[in-house]
């Protein structure tokens, strides 16, 4: 099946609902693959990645709610309508179950459902499938439908304790039909349109502001803001940020680059100048997702970064990998050796963390310690891990 055309696959056990389902796909703009055999579910996502499911509850063999579970097994970036006959309370527990899963639930729909109502939500659905342009990209910068997250990084504090020591501000495009966009669903975009410096300029204002708002109540944290290497062609990049800091009344030293897309950092000739004028107004210069891609050996003493973030994909292969720790154990080394500090990202379990602890890693990062959270639970999360800290002087796994 061709990838320009998006598809629909359909799952129910009637062959007459399914025909029907199938016919107001295709009115929407959906070339329709129908399945009446749930068992073939798993069949048929070997061969097709639908843009959409619309799925029966009540089906004999594998039911809904075991569908949904092969789907989030595969990881399905479907949009999911739920149909049933089962009332609404049952309709939506089932919706909960599967957003829970990470699943991309659209909603659910009593049958016998009215024919124009899933038209709708089918055509709705099939618009989100259209690739994003810079024109809806700068509609949502206009119309602030950006928004900014918080992930925290945790600082070694002794043998094996963390504290939470900085926020790294997270862009996310909060699409009306596509839900909550991570940058790498529209970066390149922004990197092509020369809208990533508008985004970049709305993440320092909004995490600065936010800093300045955690330092009048007290809360010592830093500020970890992600700049792609792009935007090093601006000789006045450096000015205007510490305007803004100044403004503020915010320290340097408690701010910090993390810098992105290392290939094109030997590209432009200003971009020593910029990076090293950064570095002498004080602010922390981190290479970020070392160890894969572009990053380069040399750029990290011929740069003036002070820290180095290890990228997660290795951390998130040390269990498993005797390889990956040699990886991650080397570049804590070449770190130090060099002077810098070093983070690791993509922590995941407390061994992980425990691991990190043992070979003397500075900083790290990952879903085990927190997922990006909203500016309103970042308070929440200083909480706990004050408590976790006073009550066992260890980093403790309540920090979730
Ligand atoms: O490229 P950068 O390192 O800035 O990426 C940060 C992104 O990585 C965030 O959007 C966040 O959602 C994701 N992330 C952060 N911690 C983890 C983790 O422990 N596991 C996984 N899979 N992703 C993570
Ligand atoms: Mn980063």
């Amino acid at each position: 099946m061709s990838k320009d055309q998006a598809t629909l696959i359909v799952v129910d056990d009637d062959v007459e609902v399914a025909a029907l389902i199938a016919h107001i796909g295709e009115q929407a703009g959906f070339r329709v693959k129908s399945i009446n055999d749930s068992t073939q579910v798993l069949d048929t996502l070997r061969i097709h990645d639908p843009d959409a499911i619309v799925l029966d509850l009540q089906m004999p063999a594998l039911d809904g709610v075991q569908v949904l579970r092969v789907l989030a097994d595969k990881k399905a970036r479907a949009g999911i309508v739920l149909v049933s006959g089962m009332d609404e309370r049952t309709r939506a527990s089932a919706e909960t179950f599967g957003k829970e899963k990470g699943l991309r639930v659209l909603g659910t729909m009593q049958k016998p459902f009215d024919p124009e109502d899933l038209l709708q939500t089918l055509r709705t659905a099939r618009a989100a499938t259209a690739p994003l342009t810079p024109q809806d990209l700068q509609n949502a910068i206009l119309e602030e439908d950006l928004l900014v997250l918080y992930q925290p990084t945790v600082k070694r504090v002794g043998a094996a304790s963390w504290r939470v020591h900085s926020m790294e501000a997270l862009l996310r495009w909060n699409h009306a039909e596509r839900g909550l966009l991570s940058p790498a669903e529209f970066l390149a975009m922004g990197e092509s349109s020369g809208l990533i410096r508008p985004m970049t300029d709305y993440v320092i204002q909004k995490g600065l502001e936010q800093l300045k708002g955690w330092q009048s109540r007290r809360i010592d944290l830093g500020l970890r803001v992600n700049i792609s290497a792009s935007l090093f062609t601006d000789l006045d990049f450096p000015d205007r940020f510490e305007t803004l800091m100044t403004e503020l009344d915010i320290d340097p030293a408690v701010v910090t680059l993390e810098i992105t897309e290392t290939a094109m950092l030997d590209q432009h000739p200003d971009t020593f100048d910029i990076l090293t004028r950064f570095r002498l107004k004080k602010l922390n210069l981190a290479i970020d997702d070392f160890g894969i891609g572009y990053s380069s050996l040399t750029q990290l003493f011929r740069m003036p970064f002070n820290e180095m973030k290890i990228d997660k994909s290795l951390l998130q292969r040390v269990p498993q990998s005797s390889e990956a720790k040699i990886m991650v154990e080397a570049l804590v080394d070449l770190a130090h050796n060099l002077k810098l500090t070093v983070c690791a990202e993509g922590v995941e379990t407390p061994d992980v963390l425990d691991y990190l602890a043992d070979i003397g890693c500075d900083s790290a990062q990952g879903f085990y310690i927190s997922r990006p959270i909203l500016p309103k639970d970042v308070l929440g999360v200083i909480d706990r891990d004050s408590a976790n800290n006073s009550a066992r002087g260890a980093y403790a796994s309540a920090l979730k």
